[in-house]
């Protein structure tokens, strides 16, 4: 299982500024079912410790930066997110956390599914042993 892919969005810039354009099934490899958006996290608050069965999402810092930090049961790594240009690809089975948010980030997620908390596993020792099955 990979822990993420990053997909460069092309900025669509003339002289009055950017405009990113994020279509289903082309720039987003899978059909759009739910967005949503976290902001206003509070200084020094970190979110998400947990992993989806069954969910693909594409991240992007549409305004300042987070770090995310991706695990997958094998291989952890951390990354920034800080630009409107890079979405970051997470698929299923990846144990997320979201840590240093900047008081001006907002975080878009396109989500491959409606909200189901069934697909959530909240409990760290759980996935270890779901990914090790
Ligand atoms: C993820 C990371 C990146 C809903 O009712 N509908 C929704 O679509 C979402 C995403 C959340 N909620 C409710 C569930 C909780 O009562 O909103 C509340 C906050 O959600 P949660 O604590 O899961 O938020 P984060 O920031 O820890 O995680 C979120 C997503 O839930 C998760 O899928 O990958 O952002």
């Amino acid at each position: 299982m990979s822990l993420f892919h990053w997909i460069d969005f092309p900025p669509l810039g003339d002289e009055r500024g950017s405009l990113v354009a994020l279509e289903a099934n082309k720039t987003i490899p899978f059909e759009i079912k739910r967005v949503y958006y976290i902001f206003g996290t509070k200084e020094g608050v970190s979110r998400g410790f947990h992993a989806h069965s069954d969910l693909k999402q594409v991240a992007v810092c549409v305004t300042g930066s987070c770090r995310m930090v991706l695990n997958n049961g094998k291989q952890k790594e951390a990354v920034w997110l800080d630009s409107p240009t890079k979405g970051l690809l997470i698929e299923e089975m990846v144990w997320r956390e979201m840590h240093e948010f900047s008081l001006d980030c907002v975080l878009l997620v396109m989500a491959s599914e409606y909200y189901d908390e069934s697909d959530y596993i909240r409990s760290y020792d759980e996935f270890i042993q779901k990914v090790g099955e």
